[in-house]
């Protein structure tokens, strides 16, 4: 199915529920134009999800509309792979190996993992210390060239790298050295409400995000409440983060120029360039729903995706195992 001389790319996405607009933009969006001229594989990382407590229940149902909304925007399983990570051991196994490659003071840097055991205090488990371990391993395991991520992710990355380089020089060449894809547009989407903090989908105030499966009317309403400024012109400018954001947002979904985007509105209101945003937004987004609604109502069909998607990741992923089990010295299964 892979194309030799094209480089590979790998990336996941946590099932911690529905996708907003900003993990659309600001991820989504870019794996879907790699498939063109990449050889992608993509993930639902539930087993990166259980770092933090999860009602099982809900975690099973968030994995399998994380990877329906998949398919629905545009993941091609006839040109990708897309898998759910706990489907292939191989990724655990990797990550035992190479836990042993990694350093205990390396982990304790991580700023994510700072910022997590404050937020879950009362659990900071040895998952959460290692999760950046598992997620080199998801990585290495396909030997990726490429991993689009946001710019919160570049540190992860970073020591994704350094793990490879240094198993490279401990055992000899094994792996691929994976240089970060972070995309332009959208890489940031700012929260509706308080555009100096980004877009998330564990914001306590819904009018802070858009979802990619809200509907034409919440859409538009959300954007009609988006916080703006005291003035009145539409121009992407220092001090107007909740009209840099609009323009922003705009921008990524029509294509226009921020200076194409302030011609056009010169002499209207804030009203109506908030109007034209959610009318663009739901525009773009509402093809996408009405596909997910018929992916996640089939699940014969998400059930024959996901376990193909698996079996092929596995494939690609089984030889790099074995390559790392006999370099790290493992007697062969026969
Ligand atoms: P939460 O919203 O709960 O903080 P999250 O949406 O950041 O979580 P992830 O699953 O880690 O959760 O994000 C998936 C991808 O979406 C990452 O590559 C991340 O960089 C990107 N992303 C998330 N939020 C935004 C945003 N507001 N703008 C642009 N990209 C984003
Ligand atoms: N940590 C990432 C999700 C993730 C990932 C990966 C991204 C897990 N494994 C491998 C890229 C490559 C996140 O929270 N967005």
């Amino acid at each position: 199915m892979f194309d030799k001389n094209k480089k590979l790319i790998f990336s996941g996405i946590q099932p911690s529920g529905t996708f907003t607009l900003g993990n659309y933009l600001g991820a989504v969006i870019n794996w879907n134009k790699l498939q063109d001229d990449y050889n992608c594989v993509y993930c639902v990382v539930d087993m990166h999800a259980i770092t933090v407590k999860q009602e099982p229940a809900k975690l099973r149902q968030n994995t399998l509309e994380a990877y329906a909304l998949l398919l629905a925007c545009g993941i091609d399983i006839n040109r990708s792979v897309l898998f759910i990570q706990s489907h292939v051991k191989t990724h655990a196994e990797l990550s035992w190996v190479l836990s042993c490659s990694t350093q205990y003071g390396e982990l304790g840097r991580m700023t994510q993992f700072k910022d997590k055991s404050l937020k879950h205090a009362d659990d900071i488990n040895a998952g959460l210390y290692t999760y950046p371990v598992l997620m080199a391993a998801d990585i290495l395991v396909y030997n990726a060239d490429l991993v689009p991520v946001g710019i919160d992710q570049k540190q992860h990355l970073e020591l994704a790298r350094n793990v490879a380089q240094r198993f490279n020089g401990r055992y000899g060449e094994t792996f691929i050295v994976p240089e970060p894809y972070i995309g332009e547009v959208g890489s940031k989407v700012m929260s509706l409400q308080n555009p100096e903090s980004k877009m998330s989908k564990s914001d306590d105030n819904v009018n802070a995000y858009v979802l990619v499966i809200d509907d034409k009317d919440t859409i538009i309403r959300k954007f009609k409440r988006a916080v703006t400024d005291s003035d009145t012109e539409i121009v992407y400018k220092e001090g107007k983060d909740g009209i840099n954001n609009l323009m922003t947002i705009y921008s990524a979904v029509t294509g226009d120029s921020f200076d194409k985007i302030t011609a056009d509105f010169s002499g209207k209101g804030y009203g109506d360039f908030k109007l034209a945003v959610g009318e663009a937004v739901a525009d773009k987004l509402s093809p996408i729903r009405e596909e997910y609604l018929k992916i996640i109502a089939d699940k014969d069909y998400l059930k024959k995706c996901y376990t193909e998607g698996a079996e092929q990741a596995l494939r690609l992923s089984q030889r790099v195992v074995n390559k790392v089990y006999r370099k790290v010295g493992f007697v062969d299964k026969v």
